[in-house]
């Protein structure tokens, strides 16, 4: 597979990469990881990079501007999601060939070369696997990108998907010049006031349904605390955890797509199938679903406890 995805890339003059909306360091690192390694290898390639922005993109390097024209004429390389309804926009359907890297747990339908890892830590793991079977030198500065996506999504290596070939990619991102300290140093930016304060307000006011801790967060909410969606879910789902007599925990976040974003999480018991039956996916305990506004979250509650009993 590495082979096939190697020679795919050869083929091509231009190529776009791309990963999930809502981006998280996994998303945004393994992208510019990959993106700063192909562009040092292939230097006569038009590389270029699309997706929407947050506060996760720590690595001084912005999207391009991408027209559907420049998606006709290229390879396309998804990151970090296999589902077409995650992705940033439409223009996918116009590629010319698509290449996806994923560590979720779904079956991507739309593309010729999926590289699929579900028990990797990161994409960024299997992208780093990619680089190195296929001999292409991974710069300083794709290393540091790819080491801080790893550090991301296994949380410091502390998630069940680190593995002794986790230790081993990361060895190699170091030896390949990742500075590990100024990474770290970068992911630990001082928050906002609000920032802080609003994740007083999930403490103060979270639910406990049975074995199900959650909290529901309006947009109101969001503007007295001038939180943006993505802090509100993705960055202040980890408040929910560790409390006891508790299996699962939820976050609602209504979004500025009007749409209401849900963080699950479970301490042990896989509930990706609840998350996949709302259109969601994700990993078996940390998933994630969109639903439309309006929807009655205690139906979702009762029967993520069904599950969870
Ligand atoms: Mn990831």
């Amino acid at each position: 597979m590495h082979k096939k995805i190697y020679n795919e890339i050869l083929s091509h003059n231009k190529i776009i990469i791309i990963r999930h909306k809502s981006p998280d360091y996994d998303a945004y690192g393994s992208q510019l990881g990959l993106y700063y390694a192909l562009k040092n290898t292939f230097l006569d390639k038009t590389i270029l990079l699309d997706g929407d922005e947050n506060n996760h993109n720590i690595f001084n390097k912005k999207m391009d501007f991408v027209t559907k024209e420049d998606y006709q004429e290229s390879l396309l390389i998804i990151l970090d999601t296999s589902s077409e309804n995650n992705l940033p926009n439409d223009n996918y359907k116009y590629a010319k060939s698509i290449i996806i890297l994923d560590h979720h747990n779904n079956t991507p339908s739309f593309s010729k070369l999926a590289l699929i890892k579900k028990d990797y830590s990161s994409t960024a793991e299997l992208v780093t696997e990619f680089l190195l079977a296929s001999n292409i030198k991974i710069p300083k500065e794709a290393a540091d990108a790819l080491y801080i996506a790893i550090i991301g999504d296994s949380n410091r290596f502390l998630y069940k998907g680190t593995t002794t070939n986790t230790f081993l990619m990361a060895s190699a991102l170091i030896k390949s010049g990742a500075d590990i300290q100024k990474d770290y140093a970068l992911m630990q930016k001082d928050e906002k006031i609000l920032d802080k304060r609003f994740r007083g307000y999930i403490l103060n006011n979270f639910n406990i349904k049975d074995k199900v801790a959650y909290i529901y967060i309006d947009k109101n909410i969001r503007s007295i605390y001038n939180v943006s969606d993505c802090f509100a879910s993705r960055g202040c789902i980890n408040m929910l955890s560790g409390i006891e007599g508790t299996e699962a925990y939820l976050i609602f976040t209504e979004m500025d797509d009007n749409t209401i974003s849900v963080e699950f999480r479970s301490k042990r018991i896989s509930i990706l199938e609840t998350a996949k039956e709302y259109g969601g996916g994700g990993h078996d305990l940390a998933c994630g679903a969109r639903l439309p506004l309006g929807t009655d979250i205690n139906l979702i509650i009762d029967k993520l406890n069904e599950k969870l009993r």
